[in-house]
């Protein structure tokens, strides 16, 4: 009786996972050709290893690789010169959850169904926004569909309901925290007080260990578990995130330097040489050549209250985490692989968040079965004189609702902004125009609103947002 019952079990299991692979294979969704057929057991050893590092809060220049004279990067600093990294590199939103989600799906924040951060559970309930929904497909299903072991070590911030956790949402294992941060020698939320430190749903106690180095040993047991497949970790730090909690050593070797500067500095380079410890794994164990290491800040430096006011850098740009411009969204970007990828060179075109999804996609050849806003960086990432993918980029934080939310369009070199936000540490934040014209190539640091002299650009960008946020709005189905 029991045989039988597992046998039908098994028997819907199959039966199941055959379904989704003929919807893979051959509806693909919206029209998108899949960028090369697949099925679960395709992958094997030759197929790249994939790990997807995202630190939080990173400014725009906090590598020595892009400006940042006074702290210390070497590690990520030798992924650029092993690599391409990329200086006109945008993320999807100024803010944690909605880069996440763009990240994960290779759609703009709207599209993936999250305008804005993830609230706790008691807020969302008000809101109905609960997280990433969970009919995204992430990053993690379409490699796990490509024979990838998946896992999450670090911050998720994607939502806490079971359906939204990720374990539902690919991953095979997760080990980190749910929400936005945490302290990081207790893991308790900052916050509420609430503990936040799980082995998958498996809430567990581990006070007085450092986060960073909990995070290494599981990305190291991780590459460990991965002998006879490949492996695809996303690497999330909470940091440089508030509260800054560099290893003390790290807050010696910044003593010179004012507040906060200082302490940010040693969440800096506390995760650099986490990362550090991780390449010098893969050395040991033969995995960096066929590894594809992809690195990124999710939104540009802090200037909240809980982050001392500050600590980050912007360099030439304007702005923060919470703004669309440049200072909120450009940020540092690099990809690894050298079986594959150059190393040591730069790359100026303009590149988005949500490229990574497709870049990696095609490296891995996994099938992207979306109608994603990312396109694939190879053509930029072989061809330094390649033509920016890109002509016309969107971006839009808060809801469905422009009037409501800060919102960007650029063409060519124009920005225009909408209700752009400006925090300004423990000053009060100004008065902004609600439209805010630039042209990138003239003030980068976005200093001069050209609104009033360029009528006719601001039409234009302007037309091309309300057209863009119409389609958005009745692809999710907003009620007008
Ligand atoms: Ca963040």
């Amino acid at each position: 009786m029991r045989t039988n019952f597992l046998f039908f079990v098994l028997s819907l299991f199959i039966a199941s996972a055959e379904a989704q692979e003929h919807v893979a294979k051959n509806h693909p969704v919206n029209g998108v050709t899949p960028l090369r057929g697949t099925n679960p057991t395709k992958a094997n050893r030759a197929t790249p290893n994939v790990i997807l590092i995202m630190t939080d809060d990173q400014g725009s220049i906090d590598l020595n690789s892009y400006g940042a004279t006074d702290l210390r990067t070497p590690n990520l600093d030798r992924l650029a010169r092993e690599g391409v990294k990329f200086t006109q590199f945008y993320s999807a939103a100024p803010i944690c959850s909605p880069s996440r989600a763009a990240l994960l799906t290779g759609k703009t924040n709207l599209r993936a169904g999250l305008p804005n951060n993830v609230p706790g559970l008691e807020h969302a309930a008000r809101t109905g926004q609960y997280g990433l929904p969970t009919e995204q497909v992430t990053m993690a299903e379409m490699l796990k569909q490509n024979g990838y072991r998946t896992a999450l070590i670090g911050k998720w911030h994607l939502g806490e309901r079971t359906q939204n956790l990720p374990n539902a949402q690919g991953f095979d294992y997760f080990f980190g925290h749910r929400n936005g941060f945490i302290d990081n020698y207790s893991h308790f939320y900052y916050g509420p007080g609430t503990h936040d430190l799980y082995r998958d749903s498996e809430e567990i106690y581990l006070p007085g260990e450092h986060f960073t180095d909990l995070m290494v040993q599981e990305v190291k047991s991780e590459i460990d578990k991965n002998k006879d497949n490949p492996f695809f970790i996303y690497w999330a730090f909470n940091s440089p995130h508030y509260p800054y909690q560099g290893a003390p050593k790290w807050l010696e070797h910044y003593k010179g330097l004012p507040s906060p500067r200082k302490e940010y500095a040693a969440f800096v380079s506390d995760s650099d040489e986490a990362i550090g410890k991780i390449l010098d794994y893969l050395d040991q164990k033969g995995l960096a050549e066929n590894t594809i290491i992809v690195f990124q800040s999710d939104n540009g430096h802090s200037v909240e209250r809980m982050a001392n006011w500050g600590g980050g850098d912007a360099g030439p740009y304007r702005g923060s985490k919470f703004s669309l411009f440049e200072g909120g969204i450009r940020l540092p970007a690099i990809i690894r692989y050298p079986r594959k990828i150059p190393a040591g060179e730069v790359r100026g075109q303009l590149a988005l968040q949500m490229d990574w999804f497709p870049t990696i996609a095609e490296l891995t050849g996994s099938t992207v079965t979306e109608k994603i806003d990312g396109k694939s960086l190879l053509p930029v990432i072989k061809n330094k004189n390649a033509k920016t993918l890109h002509d016309v980029v969107h971006w839009q934080v808060g809801t469905y609702k422009s009037d409501e939310s800060q919102w960007a369009v650029r063409k060519g070199p124009w920005k225009l902004i909408g209700n752009v936000i400006e925090p300004m540490g423990e000053s009060k934040a100004p008065e902004l125009p609600k439209l805010f014209l630039v042209n990138l190539e003239e003030d980068v640091a976005e200093k001069n609103n050209l609104a009033a002299r360029h009528p006719d650009k601001v039409k234009e960008l302007l037309e091309l947002h309300r057209a863009w946020i119409k389609q958005v709005r009745a692809e999710m189905k907003i009620a007008e």
